[in-house]
This record gives C-alpha cells, sequence and structure tokens, in this order.
C-alpha cells in the first residue's frame, strides 16, 4: 500500500484485505503523510510500515513497496491504494491468476464491465482515461481496458526483471511500469473491478491530471520509438536486435 494521507480510509483497507485470508504480509509505506497514517499503520498486526524522510512522491513511493515485499519473500505482490477505493474482495483471484502460474501481472479494471460512471469516476477522468488508453493500445501493442487503475498484481518474477528505478518518483511511474511489463514480452490480465469515488478516494487536481497525461503519452511514444530502434530508453533497455 503506497500510503499518502491514508488516515481515514487505511484501517478499513487492511481489515478487508487481511478478512480474504490469503495475505501474509502487508507492506505500507508513507511518503510523509501529514495526518495520522504512520501511527495507524504501526499498531496493524503483520504490518511493515516504512516512512519516507521526506515527501518523495507517489512512484517513488511504489519503488520502496516493491523493494520491501521482494525482502520479505513476496512470491505474489498486491497493490492497492489504501484509499478504499478499490475492493480488497478481488484479491483472492487475482493471486491465484499469478499462483496458478497463467499471469504474472494482473490488473484490477474500473473500464472493464462498463460500469466506471456509474461507480462515479468523474466523466472528465472517465474520458482522459478512454483517450490515453486508446492511444496507448496503439503505441504499446497491447488491449488492455485502461492503464491507470490503483490495483495491481504482480509476480516476483516479474518485479525482479523490471528496471523500476529508473522510472519516474511521480504518477506516471504507473504507466511506466504497465509499458515495462509488455517491453519484457509479458502478458497482461484483468479482471472486472466496481468502481468507488467518494472525497477521501481522490486528491488529484486538474493539473496534476494534465501533466500526468502528457506523461503517459511521452511513455507510450518513447515506447514505441525504442522498439523502432530510433532512440534508446533506460526504461525500454537492450532492442530486440536495432541496435
Ligand atoms: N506517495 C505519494 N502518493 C500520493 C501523493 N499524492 C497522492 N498520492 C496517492 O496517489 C494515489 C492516487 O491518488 P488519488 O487522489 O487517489 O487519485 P485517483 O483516485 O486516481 O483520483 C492515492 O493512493 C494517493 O494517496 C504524493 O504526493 N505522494
Ligand atoms: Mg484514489
Amino acid at each position: 500500500m503506497p500510503a499518502y494521507n491514508a488516515a481515514k480510509t487505511l484501517r478499513r483497507t487492511w481489515n478487508e484485505v487481511m478478512d480474504q485470508e490469503i495475505v501474509d504480509r502487508v507492506i505500507v509505506v508513507d511518503d510523509q503523510s501529514r495526518d495520522e497514517t504512520v501511527a495507524i499503520a504501526k499498531n496493524l498486526p503483520d504490518t511493515v510500515v516504512h516512512r519516507h524522510e521526506e515527501n518523495m512522491g507517489y512512484g517513488a513511493n511504489q519503488k520502496s513497496c516493491y523493494r520491501l515485499a521482494l525482502e520479505n519473500g513476496g512470491d505474489i505482490v498486491i497493490m492497492v491504494h489504501p484509499d478504499y477505493q478499490y475492493t480488497p474482495k478481488l484479491i483472492p483471484a487475482m493471486a491465484a491468476m499469478i499462483g496458478n502460474d497463467l499471469y504474472h501481472c494482473v490488473l484490477g479494471s474500473r473500464i472493464l464491465g462498463g460500469y466506471a460512471l456509474k461507480g462515479g469516476m468523474p466523466a472528465w477522468k472517465y474520458m482522459a482515461n478512454r483517450f490515453l488508453t486508446l492511444v496507448e493500445n496503439i503505441l504499446l501493442g497491447a488491449k488492455l481496458s485502461e492503464y491507470h487503475t490503483g490495483y495491481r498484481a504482480f509476480s516476483r518474477t516479474l518485479l525482479e526483471a523490471l528496471p523500476l528505478e529508473k522510472n519516474s518518483d511521480d504518477f506516471v511511474f504507473d504507466n511506466q511500469m504497465l509499458a515495462q511489463v509488455l517491453w519484457y514480452g509479458y502478458a497482461i490480465a484483468e479482471v472486472s473491478c466496481p468502481t468507488k469515488y467518494f472525497p477521501e478516494a481522490s486528491s488529484i487536481n486538474f493539473h496534476r491530471s494534465l501533466v500526468y497525461g502528457f506523461a503517459c503519452l511521452k511513455t507510450a511514444l518513447d515506447f514505441r520509438l525504442a522498439k523502432m530502434g530510433k532512440i534508446r530508453s533506460p526504461l525500454f533497455p537492450g532492442n530486440t536486435g536495432a541496435f
């Protein structure tokens, strides 16, 4: 759980995660929240809490999460936002798809199934999501329903293979990571996840979203140019023979 000001929802999310009776350990990385996130996390059993010395960003937070998950021996690692926006009830399904050796990466998609708007996703976020997804599918050569979910499961093998440290410390980390999964030739599976939007579940404003959107487009473009051998990118190393 990459946490930032998640005091109001962390315990609820954690409770529901543990109710699934399949999770051995929870990793909470706090990115210098201004609320009680750390104090609450420290009282949770079976939980490793790590606090960044300073606010480093959402991508940096996830880098710490995956590093700690691997250090703690995780074979199946599931990232879920602690803002209670994504139901932990899908964890057994997502973990099974990895544990049964079907996939190395599974996303909980809010778009798949078609209920995102009914679930309260703001219309402008929905439109942006659909547009970015369309362009990314074309440039990345994939067929995903969305690239922007905060609910993702990975195998240890995959996490060890990706050069995550090269990625951004900001929100576009999420996008770069999925592009890397595809770059390394892994299939991405999706399960339909109910969408919930409420005040605590969303803090990203229009400006941050715009910056994120353009960074997503750049990621997809870099991927395509690297594939064509036109550029070298530390995110997408060792092209298939082009250089
Ligand atoms: N580490 C870190 N995480 C952040 C920061 N700002 C937002 N987040 C987290 O990023 C995630 C996505 O943000 P959120 O506001 O929920 O966006 P939305 O649900 O996509 O509308 C949430 O888990 C937030 O807690 C930050 O400055 N640092
Ligand atoms: Mg959210």
